[in-house]
C-alpha cells in the first residue's frame, strides 16, 4: 500500500503530466519502439508525452545491469543511453528526451510543443524529484525468465496503480506493448468501482479507451495480458504477484 501512496506522491510532484490526452494530430500506423528505463526521469517525460498523445508503444526495458535489450539498443543506436525511440513510420530514431518529445508533438500532436511542455528545465526537475520518490524502483535489473511472446499492458503514465507494474516489468526485462489510455473527460477521473455503480451511462471517449473497453469490457488500469499463459488480469496487486511468480527467478 505504501508503494501506491508513494506512486501517488510521485505523480503529484510530476504535476500529473501524463494523465490527460492532448490535441491529437496524425496517428502512427505502425507501433513506435522505446528502449526505456521505467525509473529514469527522462524516459518518464517521454512516456508522459505518449500518454498525452494517445500513442501506444512497444517497451524494451533496459534496467541498469540488464542483459536482454541493452545490447540491442547499443547495436542499433550506437549509445548506451535511454530513452531511445525508434519510429518505423518515419524511420527516425532519436536519443534525448526533449528531442523525442518535440518530435512526438510535431508528428502526432498539433505540430508544436504545448506551453506546459516548453518549461523544459522545470519539467526535467519535477520528473527527477518524482522518480526519486520511488526510491530506485524500476531502475535495476532482477534475474528473470524471458517470455516467448510479448505481453501487453493497459496503463497511463501517471496512474499510481500502474506504476509499480511497469517498474516490475522493467526490472524483470519483460518487453510489452504499452497501451496508453489517457483520460479525456471528467468522468474518467472517478474511481472505476464508484463510476460503474453511480454512472451506468458512462461512455468512454478516445480511440485507446474505446479499444480497451471493446477488448476487456471495462475501463480500469492496470490491465495485463500475457499470451504465453492466456492470462488476463486487472488489479495491480494481482498483476505484481503473477509477474513475480511467472518471470522472477
Ligand atoms: N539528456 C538525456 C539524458 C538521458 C540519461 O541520462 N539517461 C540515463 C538514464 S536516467 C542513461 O541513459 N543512463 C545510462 C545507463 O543507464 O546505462 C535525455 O534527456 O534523454
Amino acid at each position: 500500500m505504501l508503494s501506491f501512496a508513494r506512486a501517488t506522491l510521485s505523480s503529484s510532484i510530476a504535476l500529473w503530466r501524463g494523465t490527460k490526452t492532448s490535441r491529437l494530430g496524425k496517428r502512427p500506423q505502425k507501433r513506435l519502439h522505446l528502449y526505456d528505463i521505467e525509473g529514469c526521469p527522462y524516459c518518464k517525460l517521454v512516456r508522459e508525452a505518449m500518454t498525452e498523445l494517445d500513442i501506444n508503444v512497444v517497451i524494451y526495458p533496459c534496467p541498469k545491469g540488464g542483459v536482454r535489450f541493452r545490447n540491442s539498443a547499443i547495436k542499433i543506436g550506437g549509445k548506451e543511453q535511454f530513452p531511445y525511440l525508434i519510429d518505423p513510420n518515419t524511420s527516425i530514431s532519436l536519443y534525448e528526451s526533449y528531442d523525442i518529445i518535440s518530435y512526438l508533438f510535431r508528428y502526432y500532436g498539433k505540430g508544436h510543443l504545448p506551453n506546459r511542455w516548453r518549461r523544459r528545465y522545470f519539467n526535467i526537475t519535477t520528473s527527477l524529484v518524482s522518480t526519486a520518490v520511488r526510491l530506485g524502483s524500476g531502475i535495476y535489473y532482477k534475474p528473470s525468465k524471458p517470455p516467448t511472446m510479448m505481453l501487453e499492458l493497459y496503463s497511463f503514465e501517471s496512474s499510481p496503480f500502474s506504476r509499480p507494474v511497469r517498474e516490475l516489468l522493467c526490472e524483470l526485462e519483460v518487453p510489452y506493448v504499452l497501451h496508453n489510455v489517457g483520460r479525456n473527460q471528467v468522468l474518467d477521473f472517478v474511481l472505476p468501482s464508484i463510476r460503474e455503480r453511480i454512472f451506468p451511462f458512462y461512455n468512454v471517449k478516445g480511440k485507446n479507451r474505446k479499444d480497451m473497453v471493446t477488448r476487456t469490457g471495462r475501463m480500469m488500469v492496470p490491465y495485463l495480458i500475457d499470451p504465453n499463459t492466456s492470462t488476463e488480469l486487472f488489479e495491480s496487486e494481482e498483476i505484481l504477484k503473477y509477474l513475480n511468480n511467472k518471470y522472477s527467478v
